[in-house]
């Protein structure tokens, strides 16, 4: 496999970076979509709104969620799962914009995963102070297929780990329009986000918002 980690040096289009042997960083990659991604998370919020859920200990999570597609990721008390109703609105989750597809699909098989068909989009929104813990992404029955992220609006640093909660992680800061494939070995490394600092974005003003597109069935 070639590496074209310096294809763009000097260059204005999107680049490409490697982090770790399964996962790819395409900076910018998502930019020329990204007003499109915003008016498409805004149909997605108007059906099924933002919320704050429970974990299975009791805490409130600081991030606000939603999803879109077959299956939508969710925590309450009784733990975590995929669900096809949103447990708000009493209604399957709203679909899968094809705006959000086509960008999963494309970076998917830029990176070599041809073929991946995401069934669910989790939907992430950051205000400032706002973090993830480091976790593993495991409530998916395949992990052969990767997970894709894109970010939007303030940038923050996100926490890439290992194999062990206990491995000291990489910090990868991931602005507006980059995007990720996690796949292969690193698809169950731990991660996180650090507390998001204050700013002002030109599209999303005080808020980050991260998507994240699996194969959850
Ligand atoms: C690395 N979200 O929703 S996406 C999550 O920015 C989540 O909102 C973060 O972690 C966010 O579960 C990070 C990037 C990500 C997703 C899955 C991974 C990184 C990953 C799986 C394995 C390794
Ligand atoms: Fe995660």
């Amino acid at each position: 496999m070639t590496l074209d980690l310096f294809d763009n040096l000097g260059g204005t289009g999107p680049r490409e970076e490697a982090l770790g042997l399964g996962a790819r960083v395409l900076r910018g990659f998502a930019l020329a979509q990204a007003g499109a991604l915003l008016r498409a998370v805004q149909d997605v919020t108007n059906a099924s709104p933002f919320r704050h859920m429970e974990t299975p200990g009791g805490f409130r999570m600081s991030v606000a969620m939603t999803s879109c597609g077959a299956w939508g990721w969710v925590t309450d008390r009784t733990g975590y799962r995929y669900d096809a109703v949103d447990p708000v609105q009493g209604r399957p989750w709203p679909d899968m914009p094809a705006v959000f597809l086509q960008l999963a699909q494309t970076a998917a098989a830029k990176v070599g995963f041809a073929g991946f068909t995401p069934d669910a989009c989790l939907v992430n929104r950051y205000e400032p102070g706002a973090k993830m813990s480091l976790h593993q992404d495991k409530d998916e029955r395949d992990f052969s297929a990767p997970i894709v992220s894109v970010s939007l609006g303030l940038p923050a640093v996100f926490l890439f780990g290992g194999a062990e909660r206990s491995d000291k992680p990489e910090r990868v800061r991931l602005s507006h329009g980059d995007v990720v494939v996690w796949g292969g070995p690193d698809r169950l490394r731990y991660h996180g986000v650090m507390p998001l600092k204050a700013g002002h974005h030109p599209l999303l003003g005080a808020h980050r918002i991260n998507l994240t597109f699996r194969k959850a069935r």
